[in-house]
């Protein structure tokens, strides 16, 4: 493989109204601010990445703006001094920064765009990917009424999604699940807590949770508590699922080992980028732990890094990766990403991330942008 010599990192700040609000236990988000990364070589070519922290630091440490200074001030210069010849480096030349993963993972993940271009090949492809078309589902927010909640079931089934799930939140779980199997007896569906629960509170709602034959509940208790998802999963039928528990192969190894989950969502931002992700996916597909591909809320870049990611051999469930036209008016990038009537997306042919990325557009939304040389 041809070697890289990377020239200079570009760093913006786009701002992009959702559709309609996202409301989660630990918050609602109406407006997205989003860290574009755009990685050089001597040559002119170039990669894409994009950062999926938020706009406040309540699902992780992370922000937009903790990003950015990271990205700048830390990323960029070790990047520099490790004058990496190939994108599988990336993640250990920038091991010394302790956790900020989402700012490391929108660079890492630029330099593998570039490299799968310079080397003429879809990105899917040049991860190791191995299926051409992925299977979606939906992550739908706490909506005002139950009423609204089923509606917006009713229409993502219709749209042809694999997999339903909905966030809930202390005071607003099991009615809403009940309300959906009254509905809809037999489709697939699953719940999201983030986190909002403890063990020794809320046992009662989630063995009540437990009845209603959920494909999993995610991420029930704190990140931190991996031991406590053990206990709560030795008494449960419902599996249960990781994803801010895991940031990291050795956060897998340590849930599977202990019996925190039996299964696990990837972010490719939460857990700092492609060459962690295929190392968490590797493990969990050799102990036989399904893993899917979660979603950050993306904009069309980091959209399409999740596309090619969810080709991995390890991602057999459907992911929360779904249509741009869910979240934007217009996306920024080239086709918009579509979804099929049977809830999947074809993984693109063109190089890289292999979507066309709309560079008019973003320079109309940028609110910030500095450039740092990486040579
Ligand atoms: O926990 O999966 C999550 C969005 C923001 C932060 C955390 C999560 C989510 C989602 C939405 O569930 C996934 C998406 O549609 O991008
Ligand atoms: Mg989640």
């Amino acid at each position: 493989m041809i070697n890289l010599y990377l020239e200079r990192l570009e760093l913006r700040e786009i701002e992009l109204p959702l559709k309609s609000p996202f409301e989660t236990s630990f918050g609602c988000t109406t407006q997205r601010r989003i860290l574009i990364v755009r990685i050089f070589d001597r040559t002119g070519a170039s990669g894409y990445g994009e950062c999926v922290a938020a706009e406040g630091p309540f699902y992780n440490h992370e922000t937009v703006d903790t990003a950015w200074l990271i990205t700048t001030k830390y990323v960029a210069p070790l990047l520099t001094r490790a004058q990496v010849k190939n994108a599988a480096q990336v993640n250990a030349a920038l091991s010394p920064i302790r956790g900020n993963r989402m700012a490391k993972a929108g660079v890492e993940a630029a330099v593998w765009d570039l490299e799968a271009k310079l080397a003429g090949r879809p990105l899917w492809q040049h991860l190791g990917g191995v299926r051409e078309e992925i299977a979606c589902g939906v992550s739908i927010g706490l909506q005002e009424t139950t009423e609204a909640l089923i509606d917006k079931v009713t229409r993502e089934l219709e749209a042809g999604y694999q997999r339903i799930k909905i966030k809930i939140k202390p005071g607003r779980d099991v009615q809403l699940v009940a309300a959906i199997r009254s509905r809809f007896p037999t489709i697939t569906l699953s719940v999201d807590a983030n986190s909002a629960y403890s063990l020794n509170g809320d046992r009662g709602v989630i063995k009540q949770l437990d009845e209603y034959n959920l494909l999993m509940i995610e991420q029930p208790l704190a990140p931190g508590d991996l031991v406590d998802h053990a206990k709560l999963q030795r008494e449960i039928k419902t599996p249960i699922c990781l994803d801010e528990s895991i940031v990291s192969l050795a956060d897998a190894l340590h849930a599977h080992e202990l019996g925190s989950c039996r299964i696990i969502n990837i972010k490719l931002g939460r857990v700092g980028g492609h060459t962690e992700t295929r190392l968490i996916q590797a493990y969990a597909f050799e102990h036989g732990v399904p893993v899917w591909c979660g979603g950050m809320l993306e904009a069309g870049i980091g959209r399409a890094h999740n596309i090619a990611l969810s080709t991995l051999p390890g991602f057999t469930l459907p992911g929360d990766v779904s249509a741009s036209a869910r979240y934007w008016d217009e996306d920024i990038i080239d086709p918009p990403v579509t979804v099929s009537e049977k809830g999947t997306i074809k993984a693109p042919t063109g190089d890289g991330i292999g979507y066309e990325v709309n560079e008019a557009r973003i320079e109309a939304l940028t609110v910030r942008r500095e450039t740092v040389r990486l040579e």
